[in-house]
């Protein structure tokens, strides 16, 4: 009884657009932008907690910016993805039995996993660009985790589907060499394939076989192209915080990246990081701690020494970024003072608090670009940018670009 009347919700449920083909394309375009997610997302994860032994690129100077960029838009366009991905397959959540065989059952928890999985990675990614954090958990690692137990299990998933999808591959080309449609198929992703039921339901169900077909609300092609346009849609009007052609219709992006002081935007302002103070007391000084010697700089003696301009992206890793001109020390000039080329270095802020210290891999203490920075955009640093002096480094995320600078210390 419950098999029949699941049958024929089904039966009632299936419209052309919720056709395996649709379940296909839209799976391989999350199957393709999970991929994007996952690379860039490690790369960035790992620009923060390095393994032993990893050293990255700090160049092109633009590359956490593309990267992170991608990471979020790709993120935010798989929102509407899954959306469609679930409303053409939930129907199947009404099968009766639920599970055949024993392969099914490991199917089904891969399924469930993958689509709670996705959820979580997706609604927290969301929030997370938003700076808002309802979760009891924290943000970053659960992001990190939830990411390999999405691969796994889309891994599983893939594993499992294989022969759907080489079937698909075969049949379409076949029948498109034909010129003909696209056949009903009879795989587990076909609505139609149910057994006919017995009884009263049965009836019914022969009934709604013999009744004409109604005018399909939604086609195959409707909801594909729909689902893209959204997909396109919630990217155009969020990526301005990125790509600055798209600035002027960045509706919905949680950043307007010319909003803050000296035309850039600011995550966390001085008097947050209760940084003011120190900031402003004449007495500040950044001490550069060496392998040979230390040595203590006022502002002025950082002003004394050359300076070196770049012309610098601060790339959040929630998703916006902006160029900006910096000039300052670069930091291969002070390590020369203390000994220290081609060192590590521990970043130390005089703000409390997240960030408040950082690590500098070599090879960005290394680069010429990496800067003790005094001055943004032509003028000296506003305080909710760090002054009075930040680090600014080429191809690496916002967070690390310290803030408030106390002292560099030698690994
Ligand atoms: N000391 C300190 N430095 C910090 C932060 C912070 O909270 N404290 N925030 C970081 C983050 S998340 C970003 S994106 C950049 C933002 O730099 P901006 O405020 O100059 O735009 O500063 C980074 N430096
Ligand atoms: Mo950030």
């Amino acid at each position: 009884m419950i098999g029949s009347s699941l049958s024929l919700l089904r039966s009632a449920l299936a419209s052309p657009a919720r056709h395996p083909r649709t379940a296909v394309v839209l799976g391989r375009l999350l199957g393709l932008g999970f991929l994007i997610c996952f690379g860039t997302g490690l790369l960035s994860h790992f620009l923060q907690d390095p393994l032993p032994g990893m050293a990255f690129l700090t160049r092109p100077i633009w590359l956490y910016r593309l990267t992170q960029g991608l990471h979020v838009a790709v993120g935010t366009a798989l929102i509407p993805l899954l959306l469609a991905k679930l409303w053409t397959v939930y129907p199947l959540l009404f099968r009766w039995p639920p599970v055949r065989s024993v392969g099914g059952v490991l199917e089904r928890a891969a399924i469930a996993l993958l689509v709670a999985a996705t959820f979580v990675q997706l609604a927290t990614g969301l929030t997370d660009t938003f700076q808002w954090y309802p979760q009891p958990f924290r943000f970053r690692e659960t992001h990190f985790a939830l990411a390999w137990a999405l691969v796994g299990a889309l891994a599983i998933h893939v594993g499992v589907k294989l022969p759907v999808i080489i079937r698909w591959w075969r049949r379409s080309r076949s029948v498109d060499a034909a010129g003909g449609l696209l056949p009903v198929g009879e795989g587990e992703g076909d609505l139609r394939s149910e057994p006919r039921a017995k009884g009263v339901t049965g009836m019914l169900q022969r009934s709604i076989d013999r009744a004409p077909t109604p005018p399909a609300a939604v086609s195959r092609r409707t909801a594909i192209v729909g689902t893209g346009l959204a997909s396109f849609a919630v990217v155009a009007l969020t990526a301005g915080e990125t790509v600055p052609a798209l600035a002027p219709i960045d509706v919905f992006a949680p950043r307007l990246v010319r909003s803050g002081p000296q035309g850039l935007p600011v995550n966390r302002t001085a008097a947050q990081a209760n940084a003011n103070r120190t900031a402003l007391d004449p007495a500040w000084r950044l001490t550069v701690q060496g392998p040979e010697r230390s040595v203590v700089l006022s502002l002025d003696d950082l002003r004394g020494m050359t300076q070196t301009d770049a012309g610098l992206p601060i790339a959040c890793v929630e998703g916006w970024s902006t160029q900006a001109q910096w000039r300052g020390v670069a930091v291969r000039d002070l390590a020369a003072l203390v000994g220290g080329q081609g060192r590590e270095w521990l970043v130390h802020s005089f703000a409390t608090g997240a960030y408040s210290t950082t690590v500098l891999q070599r090879e960005f203490a290394a680069d010429p670009l990496t800067l003790v920075a005094l001055e943004l955009n032509g003028s000296v640093l506003h305080v909710d940018h760090g002054y009075p002096a930040r680090l600014i480094s080429p191809a690496r995320p916002g967070v690390l670009q310290t803030k408030w600078l106390r002292s560099l210390v030698v690994r």
